[in-house]
């Protein structure tokens, strides 16, 4: 029988970064401006004025410190709080694929690997640039791969989703190697003028090279022993964005539909779910939380992933057992736990065990049990 196995991890992150105090900075600033500019109607209590942002409460209430992201200008310019990333001609290679064959090639390399020995890619990732033809498929051609490519979105567990259907199409016999590719811009749909999500996510691409076993020599990579999913629909993190906003008239001429979500509410429905869903994968694969020498968890908050660690483990984690990236990338969505696993699987000995764990919106929660060969 066919196991699949994790042979190879890349990473792309873009050079740019921005600290909570600059994020702040441009923030206040466009909320002083507001207030100036629309002083009477707050005075005669028709507008309410817009409140400062402060960088001590986004580090203690998320853990963030700086994120990445392919633009730092445009997001810190008071007037214009977006990206600017100018739109490219159908001849030249997208920004996502442009991010996604970096990671892709440091897999590749990282496994010994070219393209010549992978037969798929999908990119997985929370924003597509363009509906058609699929990232995938442009990515399939850059880096020369004979084979099929396709793209999906599942927001944060976009790239534990996509590792199942790799997972799948190995085992299977559809593919010998398949590539999970996540090039996440989530600085595109964040509303940098909101002061409750503003300082939340980054920019980031990783990647993961997936084969059978029996191509993959002893003591490299990570046995694939489980994949569990769960979903349940939940309108606590929204991104109304889509083909048919132009289609309703009342919408045009106003801004563009962003990122919306009830942090709190997230925060409390979500930490339990994804405790329960680590356990019972755990159960059904005959291991308990003690046999973990690793969890690569989803990076949204601190707060979040050392509370669902200690329901897991029953006692706080160490940074060694629960790594965190979030403080240097901020909310990276499907690519924050595969940059933890990236970043923290060296010291790791043959036969060690993780569990690789994304959750977001949708609600959905990707859930990898990995064991070092
Ligand atoms: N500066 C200063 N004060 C602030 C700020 C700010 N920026 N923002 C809020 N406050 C104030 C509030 O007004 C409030 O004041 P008061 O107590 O007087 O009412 C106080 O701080 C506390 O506010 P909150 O209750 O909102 O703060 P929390 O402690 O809950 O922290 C978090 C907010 C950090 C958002 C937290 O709730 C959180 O992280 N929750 C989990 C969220 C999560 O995991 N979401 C996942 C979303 S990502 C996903 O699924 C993928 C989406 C796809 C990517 C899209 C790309 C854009």
């Amino acid at each position: 029988m066919i196991k699949a196995v994790i042979s190879g991890t890349g990473l792309y992150t873009p050079p740019a970064t921005i600290s909570n105090e600059e994020l702040v900075v441009a923030f206040n600033t466009f909320v002083e401006r507001h207030n100036t500019s629309n002083a009477e109607a707050i005075e005669r209590g028709e507008l309410e004025a817009l409140q400062p942002s402060a960088a001590d409460f986004i580090e203690k209430a998320s853990g963030i410190k700086r994120r990445h992201v392919i633009d730092r200008e445009g997001i810190l310019d008071p007037q214009r709080m977006a990206p600017h990333i100018p739109e490219r001609s159908n001849d030249e290679p997208s920004v996502q694929c442009e991010m996604a064959v970096s990671a892709c090639q440091q897999a590749m390399e990282s496994a010994g690997r070219t393209a010549e020995d992978v037969d798929a890619v999908i990119v997985a990732c929370s924003n597509m640039q363009r509906p058609y033809p699929a990232v995938a498929v442009e990515v399939q051609q850059a880096l020369g791969i004979d084979g099929f490519g396709y793209d999906m979105n599942v927001a944060c567990s976009s790239a534990t989703f996509g590792l199942q259907a790799a997972v799948n199409a190995v085992e299977n016999g559809t593919a010998r190697a398949v590539l999970v590719v996540s090039p996440e811009i989530c600085s595109g749909h964040l509303n940098f003028r909101d002061r409750d999500s503003h300082f939340i996510f980054g920019d980031a691409c990783t990647a993961i090279l997936v084969e059978r076993d029996s191509d993959v020599e002893a003591g490299k990579g990570f046995d694939i022993l489980g994949t569990r999913l769960k979903t349940k629909f939940s309108n606590n993190i929204r991104n109304n964005f889509g083909f048919l906003n132009r289609a309703d008239e009342s919408g045009i001429g106003k801004p563009d539909k962003l990122f919306v979500q009830q942090g709190r509410k997230v925060f409390k429905e979500v930490s339990p779910m994804v405790a329960e869903t680590i356990l019972s994968h755990l159960e059904s694969l005959s291991l308990t939380p003690d046999d973990l020498r690793r969890l690569w968890l989803h990076q949204a908050n601190l707060n979040m992933n050392q509370l669902i660690a200690r329901r897991v483990l029953g006692r706080d984690a160490t940074t060694e057992e629960a790594p965190v990236i979030l403080d240097e990338y901020a909310n990276t969505s499907s690519a924050g736990s595969i940059i933890a696993f990236h970043q923290h699987q060296d010291d790791l000995a043959s036969g060690d065990l993780g569990i690789i764990c994304s959750f977001g919106a949708g609600y959905s929660i990707g859930s990898v049990v990995v064991r070092r060969r």
